[in-house]
């Protein structure tokens, strides 16, 4: 698949090391990182730019680690000379730069927070490199309030929503103006990137309410894409897991997550999106299809005969998917994990969950609505926690927010280096 102009591939969100109901991934991102290399080199793509989100926790386990050193290191040496990492809301900046700058030797740039002392200078920069310029990137991490507050030159904003909303603002024209500068020092007006983790107002967050829990928890502010100009050619977006063009504008993306991050993310197809630039064209875009590495499947029934023909039925189709099961009858015909494991012993399915449908667990009054706490990463779940505390009590100053940030990621590490094998 040759190419005259600049080609990049453009993915985001692939929360590595996340589980799924305590049962591991690690195969499904062995197989998805082993499809996205051959990917890139059969499209022969010169960049991967991956938007955030990259680890599904501030301290990922060893075992996600390793899947993503080997990764980036099997990339050296193809057509790809350059990788762009950015820090989303779920990765730790300071778990992103331990190796930065051994990264950095394999041409892999990792932008885990928009360096404030230097006007965050270390956003904006040419590729494949600055002898050589043939694309500009303006590659923002998620934007915390440190960020957003230097970008606004401690401008005060009337709610937390302005704030975040003038900061991304101001942000972005920032990193406008610093792509502009360079475009004259070069003496050519070459394609403008930008990278962004962020949610962008009018995008379709899920048909479903559990996958918008998972994705904005946290983060409720949205930002108007009114600050993506047209001045940037491309917006690759991060965040959201389900891909779609913003506003209708095609050069505004989010690539969308490439795999299913729960049950309720099942159904979507999932993209990597190739994005040619050539001189004096708008980019051309063309999704590419993720494959489904391990199926994940809801068996409902209002009976368990109903429920135990499906699982039966599922067996021959969908050989090793992970299964949910949904009680939608009324009433209760006891435990559904005990009563329909013998049946799935019989089968190559992986039995995840069950549940019933039409009852609401008290235990779960922190998890607000209907969704179920397990859908959640213990991080998220924190971080709701930390918001109630502040509707009863006042808003934690951003020390004492790390503070606790801080401390909690401790503690869970200590709990998933103690309990997991991986
Ligand atoms: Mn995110």
């Amino acid at each position: 698949m040759s190419h005259t102009g600049f080609r990049i591939l453009h993915t985001s969100d692939w929360h590595l090391g996340n589980s799924l109901h305590d049962r591991s991934r690690q195969e499904e991102y062995r197989a998805f990182l082993s499809w996205l290399k051959e990917t890139i080199v059969t499209n022969e793509v010169d960049a991967l730019l991956v938007s955030g989100d990259i680890f599904d926790t501030g301290s990922p386990s060893n075992a996600a680690q390793e899947l993503y050193f080997s990764f980036l290191t099997q990339l050296n040496g193809t057509c790809c000379k350059n990788v762009v990492i950015t820090a989303g809301n779920h990765d730790s900046p300071s778990t992103l730069n331990v190796a930065r700058s051994v990264l950095e030797l394999l041409h892999v740039r990792v932008i885990a927070s928009p360096d404030v002392e230097n006007h965050f200078a270390n956003e904006v920069f040419a590729l494949p490199n600055a002898e050589n310029p043939q694309v500009i990137l303006c590659a923002a991490p998620y934007l915390r309030d440190k960020a957003l507050q230097a970008s606004l030159e401690n401008a005060k904003a009337a709610t937390d929503e302005e704030f975040v909303r003038a900061g991304t603002k101001a942000h972005f024209e920032k990193l406008k103006n610093l792509a502009r500068q360079l475009q004259e020092n070069v003496g050519k007006s070459l394609p403008i990137i930008a990278m962004a983790h962020l949610y962008a107002a009018g995008s379709i967050l899920s048909e479903n309410a559990a996958d918008t829990e998972y994705t904005v928890v946290g983060n409720l502010e949205n930002v108007n894409v009114e600050i993506f100009p047209p001045a940037f050619d491309y917006v690759a977006l991060g965040h959201i897991h389900r891909a779609q063009k913003v506003a209708g504008e095609d050069r505004i993306r989010y690539s969308g997550s490439p795999l299913p991050m729960g049950f309720d993310e099942a159904n979507r197809e999932s993209v990597v999106l190739l994005v040619d630039f050539e001189e004096n064209n708008p980019p051309k875009i063309r999704p590419i299809s993720v494959p489904q590495f391990r199926k994940m499947v809801t068996i409902s029934g209002e009976n368990l005969n109903e429920i135990r023909a499906k699982i039966a039925k599922a067996n021959l189709e969908t050989p090793k998917a992970f299964v949910r099961v949904r009680f939608t009858g009324t009433g209760s015909v006891g435990n559904l994990r005990d009563m329909l494991s013998s049946d799935f012993e019989k089968t190559t399915l992986e039995f995840v969950k069950a549940e019933y449908a039409n009852r609401v667990d008290g235990s779960q009054t922190i998890a607000a609505d209907d969704c179920d706490l397990s859908e959640h990463s213990p991080t998220e779940i924190f971080d709701r926690r930390l918001r109630e505390e502040e509707k009863s009590t006042k808003k934690f100053d951003d020390k004492m927010r790390a503070r606790l940030e801080g401390a909690f990621q401790e503690i869970l590490k200590l709990v998933q280096e103690g309990g997991a094998q991986e």
